[in-house]
């Protein structure tokens, strides 16, 4: 399989990071979604990353069908999203707010990217930065009520095992810490188990640093 997307995407590299973890071995296409971006059009004409060239069949696009996709290529008992019941919803719960941070995040980034400076909306940039820390914010509670345990999903018993949960989580906190950027102080349940993944060899493999296309650019500023 081919992965297309550099790892500075919180999406290509929750890609990476579980195919990696399901044993899916993948070459990697590091494009960019600017000077590349004819190049990502052939495979997917929407033009984002990433994008999965599977052995067989089209393309997939869109993270979280290719999760889905690799989820039932592995099978029940090794996918990484739990099959049904608390644990799925936990799960799902906490993959809508760290997915609504992230895309508050990436509102915010594409404000600095795509229009000049004079012309950011101070009163739009100031509403994805409440949302995103609304969603940050419920990330931590949920952190907080798993603190002495060590992956988010999963019983007191056994603790669990790592799951897209912790995955999705630890991408996109990053994300939105290192590209709007978002210290997390305000949030420390959530940034120490951020630290902990981030610190994973795993996680380290498929990480590239954020390019600050303004360095100056506060949102509001
Ligand atoms: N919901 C999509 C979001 C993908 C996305 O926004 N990727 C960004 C890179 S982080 C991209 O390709 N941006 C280029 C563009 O939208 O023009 C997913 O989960 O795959």
């Amino acid at each position: 399989m081919i992965l297309i997307g550099m790892f500075d995407s919180p999406f290509v590299r929750r890609v990476a990071i579980s195919m990696s973890l399901l044993e899916q071995p993948f070459e990697h296409r590091d494009w960019s979604v600017g000077k590349d971006f004819d190049r990502i059009r052939e495979y997917s004409p929407l033009g984002r990353v990433p994008v999965l060239v599977p052995d067989e069949g089209e393309a997939l696009t869109e993270s979280a069908m290719i999760l889905e996709h690799l989820d039932d290529l592995v099978g029940p008992e090794r996918a990484l999203m739990p099959p049904r019941g608390a644990d799925r919803r936990d799960a799902l719960r906490i993959l809508a707010f760290a997915t609504g941070a992230v895309e508050k995040a990436l509102q915010i980034v594409g404000e600095r990217v795509f229009r000049p400076r004079e012309k950011w909306h101070a009163p739009y940039l100031e509403r994805c930065r409440s949302q995103m820390r609304g969603a940050l914010g419920e990330l931590d509670k949920v952190c907080a009520a798993a603190a002495d345990r060590e992956w988010l999903i999963g019983g007191a018993s056994d603790n669990g095992r790592m799951t897209q949960a912790d995955i999705t989580l630890a991408c996109f906190a990053t994300y939105a810490h290192e590209a709007v950027p978002e210290p997390l102080d305000a949030w420390p349940a959530l940034r120490a188990r951020v630290a902990r993944y981030e610190a994973l060899p795993v996680f380290g493999r498929y990480y590239a640093p954020f390019f600050q296309p303004n360095a100056t650019g506060a949102a509001g500023a």
